[in-house]
């Protein structure tokens, strides 16, 4: 990709001045820079600077509070939650993060549940860190009803995103995050922002019939969960879990009507960490391993995430390419 090339360190920093002048506390503004720095170096461009935009008009609408400080509540020996007090949800996880980790190692598995949480970031950077401490994590977040389920004529579910992270040894933990919509949300502006149509079969337009205008999606229309009802059930299940289970707003409850500019989803999210210490047999990281070998063999070219890892390993050697137009926009944005 061409544009001007700028450092992972570079960019954190430039991202957390534009976050600190636009609403969000030191704290808050570190967060969200490094979550959507990691993004673009690994080019998740559909949830790198992409969503800086999006983040500052929710921000300056008073739908979401930059300043929130979150609350951690130690619920039970293996279960931990976070009134993320409608602040984002990555605050709210940075501050329960060690509870988490330390139920997890004592008990072998532990649960966070984040309520009253915005998220509008990619969800791997929340999990592979897990898995580069040697744990494996799984998490879901619901958003805002923007997919029609299996069967049904209008939207309810959101484009609820389910992520998975678990290490191997001497090699890149294995992660997949994917919505479980046709595609992600941001995706269709995208393609929207270019001019390009979507694949077939992704979604809907505001009469119920089957499109390909990225347009007509965002404007009435709808996406459609993946792989018909088999992606429809998950996505009802991380509906029950992002939501119902932590407290949070289910994606067809979100109604930011009096709050003009507001797109970050006002939702919830779930962790699952898991010390595979406790597992049985020979060390998981091992076994990760020999399955990974396995699928090699059986051709398998690309395993999930690789391309993202390829992204982070040239960014380090070359810098982050970014559109000039871009990178001056959020020097303005900086102040
Ligand atoms: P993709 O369909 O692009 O990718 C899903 C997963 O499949 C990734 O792990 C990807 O790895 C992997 N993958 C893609 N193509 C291949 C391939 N050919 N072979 C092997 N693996 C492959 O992601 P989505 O469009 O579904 O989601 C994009 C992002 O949007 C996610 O980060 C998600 O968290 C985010 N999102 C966030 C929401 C929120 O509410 N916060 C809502 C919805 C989505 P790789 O990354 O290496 O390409
Ligand atoms: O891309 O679908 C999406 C999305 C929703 C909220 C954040 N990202």
């Amino acid at each position: 990709m061409s544009g001007e090339l700028i450092s992972y360190a570079d960019l954190v920093a430039l991202l957390r001045a534009v976050f600190g002048h636009n609403g969000c506390s030191e704290a808050v503004a570190a967060v969200l820079a490094e979550n959507c720095a990691m993004g673009e170096r690994d080019g998740s461009l559909s949830h790198g600077i992409f969503r800086v935009d999006g983040y500052l008009s929710s921000l300056a609408s008073g739908w979401v509070d930059g300043h929130a400080e979150p609350v951690v509540e130690d619920a039970s020996p293996a279960f931990c939650r976070a009134d993320a007090r409608n602040g984002f949800a990555q605050p709210a996880l940075a501050a329960a993060r060690p509870l988490l980790v330390e139920k997890a190692r004592h008990n072998g598995v532990a649960v966070l549940a984040i309520r009253n949480s915005h998220h509008f970031g990619a969800l791997w950077p929340d999990i592979e860190p897990f898995a580069r401490e040697g744990l494996i994590a799984l998490s879901v977040v619901n958003s805002f009803a923007c997919s029609v389920p299996y069967g049904a004529q209008s939207p309810v579910f959101g484009t609820n995103p389910i992520a998975f992270a678990a290490p191997r040894t001497g090699a890149d933990p294995i992660v997949f995050d994917m919505a479980t919509s046709s595609m992600a949300n941001g995706d269709v502006q995208i393609a929207a922002r270019e001019g390009r149509q979507l694949p077939p079969g992704s979604g809907v337009d505001s009469q119920g019939r089957p499109t390909t205008d990225p347009n007509a999606v965002l404007n009435g229309g709808a996406l459609v969960p993946f792989g018909g009802h088999k992606g429809s059930a998950l996505s009802m299940m991380i509906e029950l879990l992002g939501a119902a289970l932590t407290g949070g707003k289910f994606s067809f409850e979100v109604d930011w009507s009096e709050h003009k500019g507001a797109q970050t989803p006002h939702t919830g999210q779930l962790l699952i960490v898991f010390d595979p210490a406790f597992g049985g047999g020979l060390p998981f990281a091992d076994r990760a391993n020999d399955l990974v070998a396995r699928m090699r063999e059986a051709g398998l070219t690309r395993l999930p995430a690789e391309r993202r890892y390829r992204h982070r390993r040239e960014a380090e050697t070359t810098g982050i390419p970014i559109a000039p137009t871009a990178l001056a926009r959020l020097r303005a944005l900086a102040g």
